[in-house]
């Protein structure tokens, strides 16, 4: 039952919400912006494929104009498949163990991708995209466009972007525009993340290829940079999503509420618990 319940979800807990098509059908990503999932894990967190990442403590403006600043969104991901391939199937899915996962299922091969706030190294957005080729397929070159969106500059923080000292990975810093008091001081927050290229290929002797995108905040370069590397480790002993995961499931399994007969509302109090928990740090 749980296990159903874990990959089946996807929550509407608002009542705002008018989209409810999702509860039984979710092949495609929900248009109204109250119904998009959440990812986070209390320190950092977005809606998924917004441009908008808030990370704990990180308020701009004065006294009652204070709202949580807009850092520019690295980890809102897409992929788009080549024109020519037909989609058999494809899904988004909200996971309450927890991971947002889009799913896209062709004749050649098949796409997911994974999008979550890690756990453990609770500074990252991590998303990465897989490409399985099916058994039998023509063995050639599959690319898939990718494009990402950022959003325009922030308005809550004067970035600047310099040299991250790592290839391929970006590096941006800056404070927030105004402070909560006259006497308070504007609050840094320093950003790594990896660059998102405008294609990714899966070769033709390549049977599956995983890439994978992080994005690392904190208000301290050295620490940004430092669970970049951490998150860069961790993808090549191939543990990042299993770490995440692993904890994930330590949390459901010391308490939780089930619910028999009513799949619904098993769904809703599963969600509702998942965005309290995933809004809390560890
Ligand atoms: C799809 O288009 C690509 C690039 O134009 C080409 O290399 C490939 O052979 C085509 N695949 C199919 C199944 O038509
Ligand atoms: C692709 O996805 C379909 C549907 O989930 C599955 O049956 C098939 O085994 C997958 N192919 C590969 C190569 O994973
Ligand atoms: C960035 O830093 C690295 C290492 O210090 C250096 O090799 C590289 O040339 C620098 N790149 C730019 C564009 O300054
Ligand atoms: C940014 O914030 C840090 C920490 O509060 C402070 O030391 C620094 O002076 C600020 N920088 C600017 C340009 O305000
Ligand atoms: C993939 O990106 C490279 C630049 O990184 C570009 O030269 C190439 O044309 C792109 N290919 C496709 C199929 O979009
Ligand atoms: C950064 O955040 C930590 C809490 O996570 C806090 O203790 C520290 O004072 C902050 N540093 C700056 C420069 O704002
Ligand atoms: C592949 C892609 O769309 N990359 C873009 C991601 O966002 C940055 C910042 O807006 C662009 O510079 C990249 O071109």
């Amino acid at each position: 039952m749980l296990h159903r319940l874990y990959t089946v979800l996807w929550v509407l807990t608002t009542a705002v919400c008018t989209d409810y098509t999702l509860v039984s059908n979710y092949r495609r990503f929900p248009d109204q912006y109250c119904c998009q999932p959440t990812i986070g894990n209390g320190f950092v967190a977005t809606v998924v494929y917004s441009n908008r990442v808030h990370m704990n403590g990180l308020y701009n403006g004065r006294y009652g104009g204070s709202h949580r600043a807009r850092i520019p969104s690295m980890a809102a991901i897409s992929f788009h498949l080549p024109s020519n391939m037909s989609i058999k199937s494809q899904s988004f899915t909200l996971d309450v163990t927890s991971v947002f996962i889009r799913f896209a299922e062709t004749t050649e091969f098949n796409v997911t991708q994974r999008i979550y706030a890690h756990e453990y190294l609770s500074r990252l957005l991590v998303n990465d995209i897989s490409v399985v080729r099916n058994p039998g397929a023509t063995k050639e070159d599959v690319t898939l466009v990718l494009t990402n969106n950022t959003g325009p500059t922030s308005e809550d923080i004067n970035f600047k972007t310099a040299n991250s000292t790592r290839p391929g990975v970006g590096y941006m810093f800056g404070n927030t525009t105004v402070s909560e008091t006259e006497t308070s001081g504007t609050l840094p927050v320093h950003m790594y993340w990896t660059l998102v290229p405008q294609n990714v290929t899966l070769s033709a002797p390549e049977t599956s290829h995983t890439w994978t995108f992080m994005t690392s905040v904190s208000n301290s370069s050295t620490e940004s940079a430092s669970f970049y590397d951490m998150g860069q480790k961790s993808v090549s002993s191939g543990t990042l999503f299993s770490t995440h995961r692993d904890l994930w499931l330590h949390k459901w399994s010391q308490g939780r509420v089930d619910l028999d007969q009513d799949l619904q509302l098993a769904k809703a109090i599963y969600g509702s618990m998942y965005y309290i928990l995933s809004s809390l740090p560890r």
